[in-house]
């Protein structure tokens, strides 16, 4: 039976760990894609976000959520918790910690202070990271830029926030402590248009980055949905003042 529908788009890096996610707990998602040109889609998608905005998830038991962090979080809570224990009373470790599903609900911290650091860097990685990211990436393939803030401006926050998670992982082995996380693939996927068209840029500045965006691509569940990125090549004109 379905777990519900996924409006999305083909691809967006803000649904790439909730798609993995939902194949490694064997959660049954229809997937609509969603771009305005698909008009259908679009109208259908309003219907329950009228902002148009993707992913938005309409479950089969009724549950409309949007926003790409509590959808990643609710696709790693284990299915077989039922529903009516899936209440909104229950902390991110409390339902980890009846998690039938140990692989899936390990993701999400061994203490409620880990599960505090991965929503701070999951929150970090959407608001602040992928931004950057989108703004240098996208005028380069030709697509429009999702901020407004120039060329450079993007380009320097984009190494700054680089530079800030390279750092991060001198110490750390991830993002939160020693143990992969959901804030890893999360954060991972939402740098995935950095790495495929900028990579030796990222090899050059950001090593410590590097080995880290590495290993976890490499997690097997993850890989099989996020792998494949292509390797663009493209060249960075770094400016002078960034760090
Ligand atoms: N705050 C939302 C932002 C979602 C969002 O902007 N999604 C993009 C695709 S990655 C989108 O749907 N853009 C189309 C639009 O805003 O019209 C989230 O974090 O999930």
């Amino acid at each position: 039976m379905s777990f519900g529908t996924l409006y999305t788009h083909n691809p967006t890096p803000r649904s790439t760990t909730l798609l993995a996610l939902a194949k490694l707990n064997n959660l049954d998602i229809d997937i609509v894609y969603a771009e305005k040109k698909n008009e259908q889609a679009f109208a259908e998608l309003r219907k329950y976000n009228p902002l148009g905005q993707v992913p938005t998830f309409v479950g089969a038991d009724g549950l409309v959520l949007s926003e790409c962090i509590p959808l990643t979080l609710y696709c790693t809570l284990p299915v077989l918790i039922p529903t009516s224990k899936r209440s909104v009373n229950h902390t991110m470790l409390a339902v980890a910690s009846q998690a039938p599903n140990k692989r899936s609900s390990a993701l999400l911290g061994s203490s409620q202070n880990d599960s505090l650091k991965i929503l701070q860097w999951m929150s970090f990685a959407n608001s602040d990271l992928f931004p950057a990211v989108g703004g240098v990436f996208l005028p380069r393939i030709g697509r429009r830029q999702i901020i407004r803030q120039d060329d450079e401006d993007s380009l320097r926050a984009m190494l700054q926030r680089c530079k800030y998670i390279d750092e991060h992982l001198k110490t750390s082995r991830f993002l939160v402590g020693d143990t992969v996380t959901i804030a890893d693939f999360f954060t991972t996927s939402l740098l995935m248009g950095a790495f495929a068209a900028f990579r030796k840029t990222m090899e050059d500045r950001f090593q410590t980055l590097c080995r880290w965006y590495d290993e976890v691509c490499e997690v097997d569940w993850f890989k099989e949905i996020a792998g494949g990125v292509p390797d663009l090549g493209l060249e960075l004109e770094i400016p002078e003042d960034s760090e």
